[in-house]
């Protein structure tokens, strides 16, 4: 390109004009910039969440302290074999003792929101019975530090590390484990819903049933009949309903309720009317076991006579606590599924991508920040939501400090600068978005990857638990800062 254009010509390639592109460096530094030659500024609305997410097991490490009862991930990960080199969350982040080491760092960067899970097993160690309250006494003590820093907390109740001692008695299979995980969480919103305002029942619900029951690459790491794992799933979303309604049922007025699920986020391949509607009607088809379901208080008619035989054995009672309304949805967002139109009975297709699809360190992201925009724009379209989080986005990244001591990660950086300009542009359209929170605050246990994957804008040295926050931090704070990308 450049030989064929000069410097000059090349700016006026990309509209410029030749003053842009001979811009004196000085106008640069002293901000005297015109706004109007860099492109339009985004900015977000006023009050817009700007937050961090972690999970108990993926930083908290004390795990045998005060109490706490072992959870399926204890015994999955010490298990050999199942996650890389034999990583285990005993110490992970450490963050039990030094969360208020990692609030600080939140201050800096200017985060307005903390979304954190709960161990179940800290508060139940049994799963049921009698509360732990030396354990619980942990959450009690982070959520007044948060305050105290002005930053808001957002409770997950269930980031997947059930109590072992439920899943000795068939975990998820179980229709009681739904009913003993409302128990808990009306525990703790009781006991928390004086300072906590945002409760999020449950964590990605198709990932622990289907990486846990189905796959077996996540705890408990079971691999059952489709039968049996629409069956997990159906009492994963019965367990959610409930939980919802006992949440409400001991909880201060005010209070919210929702979820974090990672809803497929169907994408249209060209955005013409016939691609937009295809990956529309896929949006309600593709998550019809969990948000759609939840949603609507029903299964849908295909996803029913798809599963036939092995369609869940369900009541009308149950579908109803299902379907008992939220106050927001939160959606993880990480990777776009490329829908197209065609003339099938499914009137969709989900494309396969071509092994030239670029993705980020992890094998399954692949990069797509369109689904950032059409995530919550389908599911604001398909069921009027009116209050939407984007609880998880992030990007893995082959992180390494170098000389200088600094981690320089420009590919999360060029993917959050990429997903958020999407995000932009569903807010600007009036998509009810209130608040995103970037995966993750801290490197950290990232399941059966170990520590190998990386998912932190502060990087961990896991061996002296020395934080350093990379190049995405500084641009997480200039994003925060100015509400908005320039
Ligand atoms: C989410 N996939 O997990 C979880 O909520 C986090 O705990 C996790 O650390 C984060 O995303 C990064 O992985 C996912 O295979 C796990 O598509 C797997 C997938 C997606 C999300």
């Amino acid at each position: 390109m450049l030989d064929r254009f000069s410097r000059r010509s090349f700016g006026r390639l990309l509209g410029l004009g030749a003053t842009a592109a001979a811009l004196p460096a000085e106008m640069l530094s002293q901000g005297r910039l015109p706004v109007s030659r860099v492109g339009q500024m985004r900015d977000f609305p006023a009050g817009f969440v700007w937050g961090s997410a972690t999970a108990s097991y993926q930083v908290e490490g004390a795990v045998g302290e005060d109490g706490r009862g072992p959870s399926i991930w204890d015994t999955f990960s010490h298990t050999p074999g199942k996650t890389h080199g034999g990583d285990t969350g005993d110490v992970a982040d450490d963050f039990y003792h030094r969360y208020l080491g990692d609030i600080r760092l939140m201050r800096e960067l200017g985060i307005k929101a903390f979304r954190f899970s709960i161990a179940w097993s800290r508060v139940f160690p049994n799963g049921a019975g009698t509360a732990n309250p030396k354990g619980f006494a942990f959450y009690d003590r982070l959520v007044d530090a948060l305050l105290g820093a002005g930053i808001q907390p957002y409770c997950t109740l269930y980031h997947w590390d059930l109590p072992q001692a439920l899943e000795d008695r068939g975990g998820w299979q179980n229709a009681a484990t739904a009913r003993l995980f409302a128990d808990y969480a009306g525990y703790a919103a009781r006991h928390l819903s004086d300072r906590v305002k945002q409760f999020m029942t449950m964590n990605e619900l198709s990932s622990f049933v289907e990486l846990g029951y189905k796959i077996g690459i996540h705890a408990p790491g079971l691999k059952l009949s489709q039968q049996q794992v629409a069956q997990v799933a159906h009492h994963a979303v019965l367990g959610h309903g409930l939980a919802v309604q006992a949440i409400r049922a001991n909880a201060r007025p005010g209070t919210k309720v929702g979820i974090a699920d990672n809803a497929v986020a169907t994408c249209p391949v060209v955005e013409t009317q016939e691609h937009i509607a295809a990956s529309l009607h896929a949006y309600r088809e593709e998550n019809a076991a969990y948000l759609t379901v939840i949603q609507e208080g029903r299964y849908t008619d295909a996803y029913l006579r798809r599963l036939g035989p092995d369609a869940p054995r369900f009541t009308a009672e149950e579908l109803k606590a299902i379907g008992t309304p939220l106050d927001f949805v939160g959606l993880n967002v990480y990777t776009a599924t490329w829908v197209k139109a065609d003339s099938s009975p499914k009137g969709y297709q989900v494309v396969s991508d071509p092994s030239s699809y670029p993705r980020m360190a992890s094998e399954w992201l692949k990069v797509g920040p369109e689904s950032l925009y059409w995530s919550p724009t389908q599911a604001r379209n398909l069921w009027d939501i009116k209050e939407i989080y984007i609880t998880e986005n992030g990007a893995s990244s082959a992180d390494v400090l170098n000389e200088a001591g600094e981690c320089l990660d420009t590919d999360r950086v060029m993917y959050l600068r990429n997903y958020l300009t999407q995000l932009h542009r569903a807010v600007s359209e009036g998509v009810p978005v209130k608040g995103y929170f970037v995966w993750s605050l801290l490197d950290n246990f990232e399941w059966a990857d170990g520590y190998e994957k990386r998912f932190g804008i502060t990087y961990v040295n896991f061996r002296t638990q020395k934080r350093t926050p990379k190049l995405s931090a500084a641009f997480y704070k200039a994003v925060i800062a100015r509400n908005g990308l320039a």
